[in-house]
């Protein structure tokens, strides 16, 4: 791509969002696009695969990379969930690191830290984002320039730090603005007025696996995947677009197919409901859904089925798949 086919003030940013599950990374990226791209659920890890979300202000466009929360676990999925949160830094120019106000503070930057593994990777400049300042009663009391200087002890590429809050807005523009400043001279990688470099098929997914989180209980969402197996879009030139999406639920046992289906197919049916609503909110149009719950036992621990899933092999996979003597 010329420099040249674009306009001579296009300034451009790559922003990689990054902290432990449940700090409310995929909150404030939706915030400050204004869309309701990323998934977000009261649960832990529900982000699995690292994604772009693209907003532009005036000539500077910023390409947010959501990524999964950093977290210790020796599972196989896990491992490729930490790799997908490494890749997202990336070639980022800058990092917000979100920290969450209602937890302990420093004790989640020493786990970030030693769960990315910094000794390999250093991380390029970071802003640190005390997240959900609305569930705390005088947030600017808090010694917060104490502990961004312990921070920094830990972080040298720390640069600055912001309080904020994705439920009631607080400094959000300030954000907005601080990292539209930051942006460089330089082509957009966004011209065509896309959102993401994810495409349909991928949210729809994301929104099915968003409303089985929500809805099911305990443990079962972990061992909850969605595969769509069919987007197609029926070309009526008179109508409206419409689209027909066929998905499986992969569950692990049994048991957990007949929690899913629900009684008398009660709970796949309103999982169904939900997230048809907002796959048509994406598409514009109307959207039949057509979902189906499959037992595919230790799907996590298959490497055809997390490839399927866009999570490919991390760097300390196990090697079960691999053939004897390779
Ligand atoms: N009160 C409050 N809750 C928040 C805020 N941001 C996120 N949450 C909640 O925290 C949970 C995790 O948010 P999510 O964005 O999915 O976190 P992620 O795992 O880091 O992407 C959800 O229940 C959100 O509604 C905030 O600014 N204030
Ligand atoms: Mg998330």
């Amino acid at each position: 791509m010329l420099l040249t086919d674009q306009h001579p003030h296009n300034k451009s940013i790559m922003v990689s969002v990054i902290g432990a599950p449940n700090v409310g990374k995929s909150s404030m990226i939706n915030y400050l696009t204004g869309m309701d791209l990323s998934v977000v659920t009261h649960r832990p890890q529900t982000t699995r695969n690292k994604f772009h979300c693209v907003f532009t202000v005036d000539q500077t466009e910023v390409v947010l990379v959501d990524t999964p929360g950093v977290h210790k676990s020796s599972a196989e999925l896990n491992k490729r969930l930490n790799e997908q949160a490494k890749e997202g830094l990336d070639g980022a120019d800058l990092n917000l690191l979100l920290i969450d106000l209602s937890r302990e503070l420093l004790p989640q930057v020493q786990n970030f830290i030693d769960l990315l593994d910094l000794k390999e990777k250093t991380l390029g400049p970071t802003w640190i984002i005390f997240s959900k300042a609305d569930r705390i009663e005088d947030a600017e009391k808090l010694p917060l320039n104490e502990v961004f200087e312990k921070i920094q002890e830990v972080i040298t590429s720390a640069e600055r730090f912001m309080v904020i809050s994705s439920k009631d807005g607080t400094n959000m523009h300030e954000l907005t603005g601080a990292i539209c400043d930051r942006a460089q001279p330089g082509p957009h990688l966004y011209l065509d007025g896309s959102v993401s470099d994810k495409n349909e098929r991928f949210f729809a997914s994301e929104y099915i696996r968003e409303q089985a989180f929500e809805l099911l209980k305990d443990e079962i969402p972990y061992e909850v995947a969605v595969l769509v197996e069919e987007f197609k879009d029926v070309n009526d030139k008179k109508k409206a677009r419409e689209s027909h999406i066929s998905a499986s639920i992969l569950v692990n046992r049994p048991s957990q197919r007949a929690i899913v289906v629900g009684s008398k197919g009660s709970m796949i049916k309103e999982i169904g409901i939900r997230s048809r609503k907002k796959i048509e909110a994406m598409t514009g149009g109307p959207v039949h859904l057509n979902l189906h719950v499959k037992v595919s036992p230790k799907w996590f621990k298959n490497n055809f089925v997390l490839e399927e899933l866009g999570l490919p092999r991390a760097v300390n996979s196990a090697r079960v798949w691999r053939n004897k003597g390779q």
